[in-house]
């Protein structure tokens, strides 16, 4: 990026000579070179690890060239800059990504077979880069890959987690998780910038030093430092059209070894500090039960904001340009609420480091700030006790006062003065101990704030958002999510794609909207033909992934019904098991009934301190086992748990779907956006009037989708109307059925209370409307079999899944971000 430290601008760019890749001969030197001279490995020996290794520098060096030579075009043309803040980037693998965009793919399988090597092999053996949880960390890279295919000039700015989300391991039947290590063997995409460290205070005291015009200002005295230590990684765009970073930030102490304790035989006591500042880059969301938890998840999103904050000021001001025109070159926008924090620094750097008056700094800091939120679960809309905030952060704290007063004065002279609704305007929560909103803080700090899906959005401004909604009723807008079609079409489904290609040509590579040009061939028999032999091979490919990780045989046949994401009881994976069980037993009442052959996939990691969840996942596993074991029906239905569900799990499992389960509560799955991967690969959906389900419905149409359960309004009543689930329960003999034979003990043999958390909350509360929805779910599934056994109609439906979707593509979504929220453009070469 990034100019000397002198500021002066560079002369002309110089030519990037890297020797052009004519010839397999040229990139297989290229390769072996690498293993050569940058690994120390010789070919005879090489693994494939090796080989993955010394391929990716290779690859490196192509993508890094058109990097610098991207942002040497956006210096030049004074380009305005996104820059996007997210606690969460969950790329996966970078090397089929990278080859895509590069056109490289085919070149790469011949040079690595010259070199004695096996491609498939060699992409296994990179690790996934599992820095996210689920939806918005996978957005996140989503958006990274459509940016820098649009050519808009971005960045991403996260934490380099050194063990990232933890490894899923099921241990008779529970949840273990183990620290994620992908970084053990080194990270060959990632460039070390130690030119761009810096270091972020914490705690310590506040000294006033000046006043102007009512703002007071101070320097910030912290009591520790950590240092925030650079690392790129490239992100090539489609095509190669022009190349982005992500810049992650690791933790670390400013002075690592204490050597006068280190000489005295204190070799912990030495490097203390050190463990203790690598602790904010160790893993992705510590469990905040304790208060330790809690500092530390605070700790991380101030780190990663400030360091980013500092980074994009430093740019601005090398570029040679004014503060005040910050809004017209630099847009960041906050992933959630995560790095909200990142507006009270603004206005410390502007007010307290640069001595911009207060007002001016607001004018900068709303102009460059906008926010997406992705939830309104209560729980998951963060705060941060006040007395926390003051030990850790004391001038932000002070900061947030000050705009908090402006805020709420401004509300007044609105009219918005009664008590309750300055209460609930305020960006301080007085009613469980004083906590401070960061969603309040994000919202009123930003110029645009957006939902995810158009129903969320809708929900935004009539629930959570609702008074600030009211006080500026221009600013929540909404863009609903999307996905990249490099990686979810092209790259996890080579087969349907070169189908694609054939029928629709090249076009439909660039122009996601070509897609729609499958309507018109939705009865073609040779398409169809086509498209289940293409099918088959993806589930002949998952089930040999299962039979090798679990010793289970599927019958690529069957229809591979799948429910993967995130556990949580909103989605709902409970309402499928009791489905999946009451199936079991109405086949075991008739088994000769003509029931169509069916195969339950679940995938999917709960947060270690969610017992509830953690408990359904253990529910899942123990059907599996008993439904698995019987023989007789064993034909019929089968259910699979797969272990440690990522980015490259979905790469193979979603495109071996034909029934993708979006079943969330209504009004509680912001968008999703697994619903839509599903969808473009020509699964159809069974799922509830959610989130995305339903602008998804809009464009595949109503008849190929089934739809079930309670709409977000009617499950809003439903909770105040007094009704409960035992109503449901007697109502329902297949539901009361599954229910019983869980809670007899009927998958936990010798210990009947193992689900008794479960089966309470079915009968008493039951919070997600699961009994609620159970009839509607089940019908819905009867639906599915019978379609299935109509051939036509069944592959009718899939293309016409895929026809529609052209709509969901990150590119159309970016592009909104671009035109709406950011003002900026692609650049154009
Ligand atoms: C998810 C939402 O649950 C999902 O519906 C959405 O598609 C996705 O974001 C992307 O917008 N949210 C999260 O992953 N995490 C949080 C904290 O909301």
């Amino acid at each position: 990026s990034d100019l000397p430290a002198s500021g002066r601008a560079p002369g002309p760019a110089v030519p990037l000579a890297l020797a052009p890749i004519r010839s397999v001969a040229d990139w297989r030197d290229a390769i072996l070179a690498k293993l050569v001279y940058a690994l120390g490995r010789d070919q005879r020996t090489a693994s494939d690890r090796d080989w993955f290794e010394a391929l990716a520098l290779a690859l490196r060096d192509r993508v890094v060239a058109h990097a610098l030579d991207s942002d040497n075009l956006t210096r030049a043309a004074g380009h305005k800059r996104v820059y996007y803040l997210s606690l969460e980037f969950l790329v996966g693998r970078l090397l089929v990504d990278t080859l895509t965009n590069l056109d490289m793919t085919g070149l790469t399988r011949a040079a690595l077979g010259e070199l004695g090597a096996d491609f498939e092999r060699v992409r296994a053996a990179e690790p996934d880069a599992a820095l996210g949880n689920g939806g918005l960390g996978r957005l996140a890279a989503c958006f990274m890959e459509s940016a820098a295919s649009l050519a808009i000039p971005t960045c991403g700015y996260g934490i380099r987690y050194e063990n990232g989300l933890f490894r899923q391991e099921i241990r008779n039947g529970v949840q273990v998780e183990l620290p994620e290590d992908w970084l053990a063997a080194g990270n060959p995409w990632e460039i070390r910038r130690p030119e761009r460290d810096c270091d972020i205070g914490f705690g310590g005291h506040v000294e006033q030093v000046g006043d102007d015009d009512g703002a007071t200002r101070c320097v910030w005295h912290p009591a520790e430092l950590v240092r925030a230590v650079a690392h790129d990684t490239p992100v090539i765009g489609w095509r190669a059209r022009h190349a982005n970073r992500l810049r992650l930030w690791s933790a670390r102490a400013v002075a690592p070894l204490r050597l006068d304790a280190f000489n005295a035989g204190d070799y912990l006591g030495a490097v203390a500090d050190d463990v203790r500042a690598r602790s904010v880059s160790r893993v992705l969301y510590p469990s905040d039960t304790t208060p330790a938890g809690q500092e530390l998840r605070l700790r991380q999103e101030y780190f990663f904001s400030a360091a980013s904050l500092h980074d994009i000021l430093r740019r601005h001001l090398a570029e040679g340009y004014d503060l005040s025109r910050l809004p017209d070159m630099a847009a960041i926008q906050l992933n959630d609420t995560h790095p909200a924090i990142a507006i009270a620094e603004m206005m410390r750097l502007l007010v307290d480091r640069h001595g911009t008056a207060w007002n001016e700094a607001w004018r900068i800091t709303c102009g460059c700030f906008s926010y997406t939120n992705h939830t309104l679960l209560p729980e998951a809309l963060e705060t941060w006790p006040v007395a926390l905030m003051e030990r850790l952060l004391p001038r932000h704290m002070q900061i947030i006062y000050r705009l908090n007063a402006d805020h709420l004065e401004a509300a007044r002279a609105k009219g918005a003065a009664s008590d309750s609704l300055q209460a609930s305007l305020s960006m301080i929560d007085e009613t469980q101990g004083r906590r401070v909103r960061m969603g309040t803080l994000a919202f009123v700090g930003s110029h645009r704030v957006n939902g995810v899906s158009a129903l969320h959005t809708g929900l935004m401004r009539e629930t959570v958002f609702h008074d600030l909604h009211v006080l500026h009723p221009d600013r929540i807008t909404n863009v609903t999510n999307g996905i990249t079609f490099r990686r979810w079409l092209f790259e996890a489904n080579p087969r349907l794609t070169g189908l694609l290609v054939d029928v629709l040509g090249d076009a439909v590579l660039d122009d996601p909207s070509v897609l729609a040009g499958l309507r018109g061939l939705a009865g073609d028999p040779g398409l169809r033909a086509r498209l289940i032999a293409c099918r088959r091979a993806n589930k002949v490919a998952l089930s040999n992934l299962v039979g090798e990780q679990l010793g289970i045989g599927l019958d690529p046949d069957a229809l591979f019904d799948v429910h993967v994401k995130r556990l949580h009881e909103y989605k709902r994976q409970l309402l499928n098991i009791l489905e999946a069980v009451s199936l079991w037993q109405a086949i075991r009442a008739r088994p000769a009934a003509g029931w169509v052959p069916r195969v339950k996939i679940f995938a999917g990691k709960a947060a270690a301190s969610y017992a509830q969840a953690r408990l359904i996942i253990r529910l899942i596993n123990d059907v599996a086992s008993v439904i698995n074991s019987d023989p007789v029906t064993s034909d019929l239905l089968k259910v699979v748990f797969l272990p440690n569900f990522n980015v490259s799990l979905a790469e193979i499992i979603i495109p071996a779907a034909d029934l993708s389960e979006q079943i969330s509560t209504a009004g509680m799955e912001a968008s999703g956006t697994g619903n839509m991967k599903f969808a473009l690969n020509g699964a159809l959906t069974i799922g509830t009037l959610d989130g995305a389900n339903i602008e998804i419905r809009d464009h595949v149409r109503a008849d190929n989708i089934f739809i079930f359960g309670l709409t977000a309004a009617e499950v809003a009543v439903r909770r105040l109307d007094g009704w409960h689930p035992e109503f449901s329960i007697v109502a329902s003999p297949a539901l009361a059925g599954a229910i019983e034979a869980i809670g007899r003990g009927t998958f936990s043999p010798g210990e009947d209370t193992r689900f008794a958390p479960i089966v309470d909350e079915l009968r008493r509360t039951d919070r997600f409307l699961v009994t609620a929805d159970f009839d509607s779910y089940a019908e819905a599934q009867r639906r599915v079999a019978a379609l299935w056994r109509d051939r036509d109609a069944w592959w009718r439906a899939a293309v016409l899944n895929t026809a529609g979707m052209g709509p969901f593509s990150s590119d159309r979504a970016i592009g909104e971000y671009a035109e709406k929220i950011w003002h900026v453009t692609g650049l154009e070469r």
